[in-house]
């Protein structure tokens, strides 16, 4: 209440963040540390015998996204609290979240996530803030009190998003920013209509429509069909947060011709884009703006970033259903568009094959809303989320527009949080740091942990971060057995791969690395590993057949190498099950060695390869996303990399890319394919994975057999680093040291600075 009211006074500026996905984790853990009561809570819980650990085991988490976007937006909120810099996040108060994952007969079951059953105690219902959301309908003409003629629109069905609040601490600060997540309900005069026409079921009916709206989050991040309700969704909270600002603007600052200079709005990625075209339909139609005021206010306050350049996963909408659902918007992306196209022409005159591949709206076939062009023609910011994404982004996806407007595009490097995950998943950790350093700053300020190098040649140190990862492993292998039966050795490598499964994150690579293994063992040839435990993590779309096949095979390799007593010395298999914030961060703190081996160019930059390499971790990956700065960060020495880059892999694509060949003249490589198809981890169905080798040998998108031989070289080297122990834990220790770099804080400045232009507030503890 305190930051609300100073930040009112003060008419501070403002960051909003437009979310579709805020993937939050438990909250209690992570509040206690950033009010630094972690100990004391403890203590009191103690003297009335309560476990605080027990009861932490006990939260629900609210997982409203689905991986890396969603995560990030949680990080940024925590960020933005820690720096002090005045922000609210918007988003939608899914009722069911991304759905909880079991594991049965191999094979992933979704169960949904009933996250509000025993009621949500961090939230606080705003019932006077609400705003009605129009659908549908017509647009007409008409002509104002001034005699100028105006559009307006007279939607066919009308519902209400009301606000819930949830404050979002900082760590070792008074200030908190706002978490406003919007849940849609009928309006109240909905029942009375009903009730004077005698239709009460209808009214319930109408009741129930409506409140579908924020019921669940699509647990898509891969292509899918422009579901109606997605777009529904997307409008209903932008709408929303754009009311909202608006309301705030005039009761605090006073007239619109100020907004931009008072909110920033960033969107995250194009699923808030319908933004652009709902603050212009307010300034012009609600507030009587001409269409230059109002396209100046509008395009002065959104930032957009891209996360992703996968093609199937840009959105786009058909314009049948955009204008059967939004008909107001579409006149004004079509103006939008107008104008925008007139500039390409001026600029690059007779190149019409520019203005068809810039328009907002793909013709050709089904005419379809471009909501990544709308994004970028709406923003005066454009950023990637890595270096090496933002170049491609540059270079590839949005090309023609870096060539009209070279100076809205930027990179800002992803970040995370240290505070949950290293000081919440790892409290053994993070005091062994602070006690090597001298002191807790380094949790403010992460580029501090760099004073850990001076004592990396320290005994004494070496000894305690082994015994601080041991101790982890065992927690994990504790954990792990209850929750599948099945056993890790914490002597062994934990080699972990957790994060959305997705052909391009190439889970397969890494099976066909443990199927080489268990190849290896079974024919005496064991002399070069090293006992390993394959650990894996993470959810398929429900609709993407063969990232659920992938998952299968994982659990039908597991089965037979776990069952076998020649080779289950030397290797294990593990699932675990629902990998979430909460199961994440008892992973990361495990993990010896981190799995980074995406196809170079396909992953914007991932957020995962930061936590594990935080927690002491070795990397294993490609030149891609983030990767690249991470291993300049903790030195090359400290990195295992392999595999072609970007570059090599995009040629090799271009001049005739034929895996069969690859398959053909490598004989490990078949025989290990061939082991799949034989049946034997199929209890003898040689057509289960049919679809998945068949898939690799003939068109392998992602280029796995091609990264194959590479990998399998590298993985050699990791088994003799981790058998040279000192050295392995000296990496351990630079990894911690140098990865300062890639705290969210570092990020969030980097916003602030270059493309937000918002400037710290410092709130004064009250009383
Ligand atoms: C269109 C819709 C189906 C959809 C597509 C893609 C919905 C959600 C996504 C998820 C994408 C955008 C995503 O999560 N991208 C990830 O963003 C992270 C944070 O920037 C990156 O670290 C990660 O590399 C990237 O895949």
């Amino acid at each position: 209440m305190e930051s609300a009211q100073v930040f009112k006074t003060s008419h501070a500026r403002t960051v909003c963040y437009l979310s579709a996905e805020y993937l939050l984790g438990p909250h209690l853990a992570g509040n206690l540390v950033n009010l630094g009561i972690t100990e004391t809570a403890r203590e009191v819980g103690e003297e009335l015998g309560l476990d605080l650990d027990a009861i932490l085991e006990e939260e629900e988490e609210p997982g409203l996204g689905n991986g890396g976007l969603g995560r990030l937006a949680a990080c940024f909120m925590e960020s933005l609290s820690t720096c002090h810099i005045p922000a609210i996040g918007y988003g939608i108060r899914y009722e069911f979240g991304i759905f909880d994952q079991a594991i049965e007969d191999g094979w992933q079951v979704e169960r949904t996530d009933n996250w509000l059953r025993n009621g949500n105690p961090w939230e606080i219902p705003r019932p006077k803030i609400r705003f009605s959301v129009g659908y549908g309908g017509y647009t007409e003409s008409y002509r104002d009190d001034k005699g100028r003629s105006r559009q307006r629109w007279q939607p066919a069905s009308v519902i209400n998003g009301m606000a819930y609040d949830t404050p979002i601490l900082g760590y070792g600060t008074a200030n908190a920013n706002l978490l406003r997540l919007w849940k849609a309900e009928a309006p109240a005069s909905f029942d009375f209509q009903a009730f004077n026409t005698g239709d009460y079921y209808g009214a319930v009916y109408a009741n129930i429509q409506a409140e579908t709206i924020s019921k669940v989050l699509y647990p898509n991040d891969e292509p899918e069909a422009g579901k109606e309700l997605r777009l529904k969704q997307q409008y209903f909270f932008v709408s929303c947060s754009m009311q909202d600002m608006i309301r705030l603007h005039l009761n605090t600052v006073g007239p619109l011709e100020t907004f931009a200079d008072k909110f920033v709005a960033q969107l995250n990625d194009t699923h808030p884009a319908l933004a652009v075209a709902e603050l212009m339909r307010l300034l012009l139609d609600e507030h009587a703006m001409n269409w230059e005021q109002a396209w100046d206010i509008t395009h002065r306050t959104f930032c957009y970033t891209n996360h992703t350049l996968l093609p199937e996963a840009l959105e786009t909408w058909s314009v049948s259903l955009f204008e059967r659902l939004l008909p107001r918007h579409l006149e004004i992306v079509y103006e939008i568009n107008r104008r925008f196209l007139d500039e390409v022409r001026m600029r690059f005159l007779g190149d019409e094959a520019r203005v068809w591949r810039m328009s907002l709206i793909a013709e050709g076939g089904e005419r379809r809303v471009r909501m990544a062009n709308l994004a970028v023609v709406g923003s005066r910011a454009v950023n990637g989320v890595a270096e090496l994404h933002s170049a491609l982004v540059k270079a590839t996806l949005f090309k023609d527009f870096a060539e009209l407007w070279p100076e809205r595009f930027h990179n800002v490097t992803n970040g995370v949080t240290p505070r949950r995950f290293m000081v919440v998943a790892n409290p053994r950790l993070s005091r062994l740091i602070t006690a090597t350093c001298g002191h807790e700053d380094w949790i403010r300020d992460l580029e501090r942990v760099r004073e850990l190098e001076a004592h990396v040649e320290d005994a004494g140190l070496q000894e305690e971060w082994r015994a601080v990862k041991r101790a982890a492993k065992q927690d994990l292998a504790e954990w792990m057995n209850q929750a599948t039966g099945v056993r890790l050795d914490p002597e062994s490598l934990f080699d972990v791969q957790a994060k959305r499964f997705h052909e391009y994150k190439r889970q397969h690579l890494k099976v066909l690395h443990i199927i080489r293994c268990y190849q290896r063992i079974k024919q005496g040839q064991s002399q070069d590993l090293v006992p390993r435990a394959f650990i894996f993590g993470g959810k398929a779309a429900p609709g993407y057949f063969m990232a659920k096949l992938i998952i299968k095979l994982i659990n039908a390799v597991g089965e037979v190498v776990n069952n076998d007593p020649q080779v289950n010395g030397w290797i294990r298999v593990a699932f675990l099950p629902d990998f979430n914030v909460k199961n994440g961060q008892r992973l990361y703190p495990a993990a010896d060695l981190s799995e980074q081996i995406s196809l170079a160019g396909k992953e914007a930059s991932g957020t995962g390869n930061m936590k594990f390499s935080m927690n002491g971790a070795l990397t294993i990956g490609t030149l891609d996303g983030a990767n690249v700065e991470i291993r300049e960060a903790v030195g090359a020495e400290n990195f295992f990399l392999f595999g072609m880059t970007a570059e090599e892999a995009l040629q090799r694509q271009m001049t005739g890319y034929r895996p069969w060949e690859i398959y053909r003249n490598d004989a490990e490589l078949k025989s290990d394919i061939d082991l799949i198809n034989s049946g034997l981890f199929s209890h003898g169905d040689t057509q289960l994975f049919r679809p998945l080798t068949d898939n690799l040998v003939n068109h392998d998108p992602f280029m796995v057999l091609a990264d194959y031989r590479a990998y399998l070289d590298c993985q050699k080297t990791v088994s003799e680093t981790y058998k040279d122990t000192p050295r392995w834990t000296r990496m351990s220790i630079l990894n911690v040291a140098r990865i300062g770099r890639f705290s969210s804080d570092r990020a969030i400045r980097e916003y602030a600075a270059h493309i937000w232009k918002v400037t710290p507030k410092l709130i004064e503890p009250a009383g």
